[in-house]
């Protein structure tokens, strides 16, 4: 795919983005307490989900008739250049009334990660990244941090019923024995785009979805992070490891952790 075909993705990526952020914005300052629903253990479901995951949609259906769409609520099917969308990251939050949840648009083109575009409406902030071309928030460049040691380090850990509680006892024992401050704020794409904006140093979760994380890990890169092959794993659409984190603790991180790193840089 050429660059104007790219930019052109790019740019329509963030305004949509920013259009299904508005939608999701309204449906949460507006909706009433309890309204929601359980996919499984722990997994809300909302009508938000739904009707931001129709909105995007139709909108890249509209202007790119050729590609494909993955969606978290009602899949699709894949194509050269292949949209993964997820309508509403952080659905739990959003179904208990916490202002933290984000939509997440990324593409890949022939299997390879090359742009994404993560709006957060409750914070009015817009994420967008292209392969080689850099990651801004709200138009500005970002950078990952330029934290040295895990002992002066900020670590967020994502978990899910997907794998065994005792799995993520371990992990977060370990980190925190490594003198890390240990988070979890419920939303996996803005883990990683606040390791891409230097928010914090880390975001590792043991079994993660490709909607959660492909936007993400375009931005973590393009910010000089560090960042595990997610996209290599065979079954990565069922969910597979994420890890991402500022330079200077990658290599500690990733030892403790268990997931290796990713030699490859954008
Ligand atoms: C969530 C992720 C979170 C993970 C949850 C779920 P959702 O995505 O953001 O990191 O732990 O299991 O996958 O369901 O809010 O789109």
């Amino acid at each position: 795919m050429d660059d104007r075909a790219l930019n052109l993705r790019l740019h329509a990526a963030c305004s949509i983005a920013a259009e299904a952020g508005a939608l999701a914005r309204h449906l949460f300052l507006n909706r009433p307490q309890g309204d929601y629903a359980l996919k499984g253990p722990q997994d809300y479901l909302t009508e938000a989900d739904g009707a931001v995951e129709a909105l995007v949609r139709e909108r890249l259906a509209t202007v790119f008739p050729d590609d494909g769409m993955i969606g978290e609520e009602t899949g699709g099917s894949s194509a050269a250049a292949t949209w993964i969308v997820d309508p509403i990251d952080g659905t739990a939050n959003f179904a208990r009334g916490v202002p933290h949840f984000c939509v997440s648009i990324g593409l890949l083109v022939d299997g390879r990660p090359e742009l994404g575009a993560i709006a957060a409406p409750m914070q009015n902030e817009l994420y967008a990244a292209r392969r080689s071309r850099g990651a801004t928030l709200n138009g500005r460049p970002i950078r990952a941090a330029a934290t040295g040691a895990l002992s002066e380090a900020v670590v967020e850990l994502g978990w899910s019923p997907r794998r065994p509680a005792a799995d993520y006892l371990t992990m977060t024992e370990r980190v925190l024995a490594s003198g890390a401050s240990v988070r979890r704020a419920g939303s996996g794409t803005l883990g990683l785009a606040y390791v891409a904006a230097g928010r914090s140093d880390g975001y590792a979760e043991l079994n993660i979805r490709a909607w959660d994380v492909l936007a993400g890990l375009v931005l973590v890169a393009e910010a000089g992070g560090l960042a595990n092959d997610f996209f290599a794993a065979p079954d990565w659409l069922s969910g597979a490891p994420v890890l991402v984190a500022a330079p200077g603790i990658g290599a500690a991180l990733s030892e403790i952790v268990g997931i290796p790193l990713s030699a490859a840089r954008s």
